[in-house]
């Protein structure tokens, strides 16, 4: 694998989940595989889990460990080609990304979608400039339009946990306070097409996905009549996609926030959620609290899918 952006980087995917659950078991069996060999990880965004499950499986394959906040301390970058560079950003990324390659054997980037430009953000203009200018291996801890490291980390988490061959997978949106990309639920979308679940989405109207991920998936409207039978409920909340709404919030109706009384309708399905996440807005307190919640498993699993893809780029 040179670069790793989607699913179908993935390549099989029942042969990858099988693999990773073996890393799983023995994580430090390839440390010698990454000697020498240095990870860069670029944030243009914050993060707590994959900062620190990408840096984890970077070490744990031997690599030495670089992380650059392009926020905190480095100049502010021209993104644009063109521009007049009269302003505040010092630095154009068209020089940062090949130096940035010079001192590093792959790049993990991250860089949300901006909502500016819809254009701009699922064209993926950023993580695509690293692809084409770095001239070393890329991969996305969560690029504009999707993050596949965490949709990986999921599949992997419902493959330990379920109970039945093809279990129903109900992804859902809740509100938020903040208009969040639609990253999570895209990758989602797009790795439980590929597997073998029975999978259904449910949102309000207007908060239709981009077709290139939900494919043929099952939209149903009514949350209640989705959440019947589940056996794992995906809570997350994005922005509309459609236009001429793209990236605003359409509503914070709080009857969709996860409660008792949607999980009641479930076949006691174990709820899942990427986190960060704000309790009593997307969750209730007692439903993340409960037995039947896999957050903290779900995020233990970002440093087995990371360490999966690094594993395949480096072994290149
Ligand atoms: C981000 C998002 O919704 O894409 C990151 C999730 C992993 N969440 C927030 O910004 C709160
Ligand atoms: N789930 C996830 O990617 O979390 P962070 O934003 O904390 O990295």
């Amino acid at each position: 694998m040179k670069h790793f952006t989607n699913v179908k980087d993935l390549g099989n995917l029942q042969q990858a989940v099988k693999e990773a659950l073996e890393i799983k078991k023995n994580r430090f069996a390839y440390k010698h595989l990454g000697e020498n060999k240095t990870l860069l990880m670029v944030f243009f965004n914050s993060s707590l889990r994959t900062r620190l499950s990408t840096q984890k499986a970077g070490m744990n394959l031997g690599m030495n460990t670089i992380v650059l906040d392009i926020n905190q301390g480095a100049w502010k970058l021209e993104t644009e080609r063109g521009v007049i560079m009269d302003g505040d950003k010092p630095e154009h990324i068209l020089e940062a990304i090949p130096v940035m390659g010079c001192y590093c054997d792959v790049i993990g980037v991250r860089a949300f979608a901006q909502f500016e430009d819809k254009a701009y953000d699922y064209n993926e203009t950023i993580i695509n400039q690293f692809i084409e200018h770095s001239g070393k291996p890329v991969f996305s801890m969560e690029a504009a339009t999707g993050h596949p490291l965490q949709a990986f980390a999921d599949l992997i988490t419902i493959e330990e946990y379920k109970k039945t061959k093809r279990p129903k997978v109900v992804l859902t949106w809740a509100p938020h306070p903040r208009a969040l990309p639609q990253a999570v639920p895209n990758s989602f979308a797009d790795f439980m097409n590929e597997a073998e679940v029975d999978f259904v989405i449910t949102h309000p109207k207007g908060y239709e996905l981009a077709d290139k991920f939900v494919r043929g998936a099952r939209i149903e409207y009514d949350q209640m009549k989705a959440f019947e039978n589940a056996d794992f409920i995906y809570a997350k909340n994005w922005a509309a996609y459609s236009d001429p709404n793209y990236g605003k919030i359409l509503s914070t109706d709080r009857s969709w926030t996860v409660s008792a009384r949607q999980m009641a309708v479930t076949n006691n399905a174990y709820f899942m959620h990427c986190l960060p996440v704000r309790r009593n807005m997307i969750v209730t307190d007692d439903v993340i609290e409960s037995l039947q919640s896999i957050v903290i498993p779900e995020a233990a699993n970002r440093e087995i899918s990371a360490q999966w893809v690094i594993k395949k780029i480096i072994e290149q």
